[in-house]
């Protein structure tokens, strides 16, 4: 295997600009760009975002640009590698930061694209998913599958901020993105099915003959239970850390066909080195201190953090205090496409 490959630079002239005519190029001068050895060669870099310097940028945005104009008032983490304006934090996931003010409602709409809330601060706000009503309490995880209506509304009296994580750059990629505008939807007058059919871990409604499931049972995970079995986890588990994965009630499957979620607390004075992972990934700080360092940047984390990995990163991740964070992957798409992988570090 010959391990230089011709150069565009030593083709004639004439050849590339016949080439260009006839709308043909190269493989070869190309060929280690799109299939590198042994391992991918990433466009993303670690990212990190302070929240405390974020806050005022998106207040301002709240004074600027009313809901209405903005359709929804987000500030989206731009990846360092793709640099200034980004639409993306990873090759897969974006990421942004959205504020809904007392009184504010964001209009209805459906996309293809799948997004995920992960509550950072504020009360009083709850968004309406294909006619569910669901609170937002900090830390809860609440999923927009692809495909179902959702509007976002606020009853109380101060902001409230929430992190989205949307599989939007590969629809975007795939030509397959778009959004379809709808009136405000009619609630349906009960709790959401995460306090009703789904209140207790391994209990699911009792099958009716013939009677289907909801694709999507349950989008609400609510913080206060995703804490406690954390803390009960790291009291028996064999791992530095406790991890849990966010799955589908009635199939064990991951909550979303190209992202998964899991709840991760790291206890005071412990470290992390997990292996390396052909994910791309996203950290949020729910609470907690500490530093992770990725690929040989360390940043220094707190409360409503949020950082990025590229794929295959070198993640260690150390706590000064017990901290809880929520991971954003895109493993379940990796899967589904049959390449993910894990490789010791
Ligand atoms: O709340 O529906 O951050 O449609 C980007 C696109 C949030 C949303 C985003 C969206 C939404």
């Amino acid at each position: 295997m010959g391990e230089t490959l011709g150069t565009l630079e030593e083709l004639p002239q004439e050849y590339r600009d016949a080439m260009t005519a006839a709308g043909v190029a190269p493989l070869w001068p190309m060929m280690r760009n799109v299939l590198p050895h042994d391992r991918p060669n990433p466009v993303t870099k670690p990212g990190y975002w302070n929240y405390q310097a974020l806050r005022p940028l998106l207040h301002r945005a709240g004074e600027l640009t009313p809901v209405e104009k903005a359709e929804r008032r987000v500030l989206v983490l731009s990846d360092p590698g793709r640099g200034a304006g980004a639409m993306q934090a990873t090759a897969s996931i974006y990421l942004g930061m959205q504020l809904l003010l007392p009184g504010e409602a964001a209009p209805a709409h459906v996309h293809t694209p799948s997004a995920v809330r992960i509550i950072v601060e504020g009360k009083g706000g709850y968004t309406v998913v294909d006619g569910e009503r669901l609170p937002m309490e900090e830390g809860d995880l609440v999923l927009t599958p692809g495909g179902d209506w959702h509007d976002h509304g606020h009853d109380g009296d101060e902001p409230v901020v929430w992190l989205d994580a949307l599989d939007l750059p590969l629809f975007y990629y795939l030509e397959g993105s778009y959004a379809v505008e709808g009136p405000l939807q009619a609630q349906r007058n009960r709790p959401d099915a995460g306090q009703v059919e789904y209140l207790s871990s391994g209990l699911v409604p009792s099958r009716k003959r013939g009677a289907g499931t909801r694709k999507y049972p349950m989008v609400r995970y609510p913080w206060t239970r995703t804490e406690a079995a954390l803390r009960e986890l790291i009291k028996y588990t064999d791992d530095t850390v406790a991890e849990l994965d966010f799955v589908n009630p009635e199939t064990g499957a991951d909550v979303l066909p190209t992202m998964g979620f899991t709840a991760m607390m790291i206890p005071a004075g412990t470290k992390a080195a997990p292996p390396l992972q052909s994910s791309s990934g996203a950290f949020h700080v729910v609470k907690g201190r500490g530093k992770t360092t990725i690929d040989g940047e360390t940043f220094d984390w707190g409360d409503k953090d949020t950082f990025t990995a590229p794929v295959f990163a070198k993640i260690t991740h150390e706590a000064e205090e017990d901290s809880f964070l929520i991971r954003v992957h895109d493993r379940p798409l990796q899967e589904k496409l049959g390449y993910y992988e894990e490789r010791a570090r």
